[in-house]
């Protein structure tokens, strides 16, 4: 007598390949439009279905190379944010990415600070996953082209080098502003970016000064592939420019060992899970 042998193939047990090293399906150039009103509601059910709460996602089919957080400095500005979820995700699943998005909302009236909301992000991400990698992004920009891939590379990156309003070119060659990525080694080495820069203005090039001190260089995408368009909008109260923050930037050498992640002080106040993001308030000791 014999008896046959099923063998039953145990899904659970499948072994994944790494993804691959270009992911296989971008499309290049993308239609981005703001005019339509987008609620959170709306945004959530267009693109949320495929995301784990807090605006986690990797790829079921493959192990992906590239663990993560997307930083988005933020105050009051949920209207630029949705638009920016509703684009964003499809594009960041497309790049095979292991990614969370963490949105770093400034809690109070206090005057605004990007940069030191983009130490707290880099830090309280990390509490919650072993992420490698870390795009900051202003809530306002959408990249025209899903090649513009949201990782790391060996040198930190500057990934908005052609937004529409500067022409679809960048406004100075050294210019850092807007999306750029770093990756952990590299936030380190420049001990994150300056907590000191309140208001609006040249944190972005303290930043790029700081790369440059030590050592490194900036990587860049082409300016086809670096497109972006900016929601418009009108100057944010409690961000402006402050005339004292130009002028730090001649000290940037010698300040930046003492100001960064080695002296960072911030609460944070709460954090919300949404399904396509996590909203983490923060108090950072705005001056008024
Ligand atoms: N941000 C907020 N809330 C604020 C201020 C800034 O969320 O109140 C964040 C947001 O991610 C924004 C980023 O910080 O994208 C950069 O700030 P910004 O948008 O003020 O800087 P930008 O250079 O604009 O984009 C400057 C003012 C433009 C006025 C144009 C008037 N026509």
């Amino acid at each position: 007598i014999s008896h046959e042998i099923t063998v039953v193939p145990v899904i659970s047990n499948r072994t994944l390949e790494p993804c691959p090293e270009t992911p296989p399906n971008l499309v290049g150039p993308l239609l981005v439009e703001f005019n339509t009103k987008r609620t959170l509601e709306e945004v959530t059910q267009q693109v949320g279905s495929s995301l784990q709460p807090g605006g986690r996602y990797k790829p079921t089919d493959c192990i992906s190379q590239h663990k993560v957080a997307i930083i988005i400095p933020f105050r009051n500005r949920h209207e630029h944010l949705n638009h920016l979820l509703y684009y964003i995700h499809p594009i960041l699943i497309r790049q095979q990415l292991d990614y969370g998005v963490y949105v770093i909302n400034q809690e109070g009236e206090g005057v605004f600070n990007r940069a030191k909301l983009m130490n707290v992000g880099f830090l309280e991400a990390q509490k919650e996953y072993d992420y490698e990698c870390f795009v900051f992004s202003d809530v306002d920009l959408v990249p025209l082209d899903d090649r513009n891939l949201y990782r790391c590379f060996d040198n930190p990156r500057h990934l908005a080098v052609a937004m529409d309003k500067f022409n679809f070119h960048l406004p100075y060659t050294t210019y850092f502003g807007g999306v750029s990525s770093l990756s952990k080694q590299q936030f380190l080495k420049i001990n994150g970016c300056p907590n000191t820069y309140w208001g609006w203005g040249g944190e972005d090039d303290d930043i790029y000064r700081r790369v440059v001190y030590r050592g490194m260089s900036i990587s860049r995408p082409d300016g086809v592939t670096g497109k972006y368009k900016m929601v418009r909008h009108q100057r944010d109260k409690h961000n402006e420019p402050n005339p004292k923050n130009p002028d730090k930037l001649a000290k940037t050498k010698q300040t930046m060992d003492k100001d960064g992640l080695n002296s960072l002080s911030y609460t944070v106040k709460e954090i919300l899970k949404r399904q396509l993001f996590t909203f983490i308030t923060v108090d950072i000791q705005a001056p008024a």
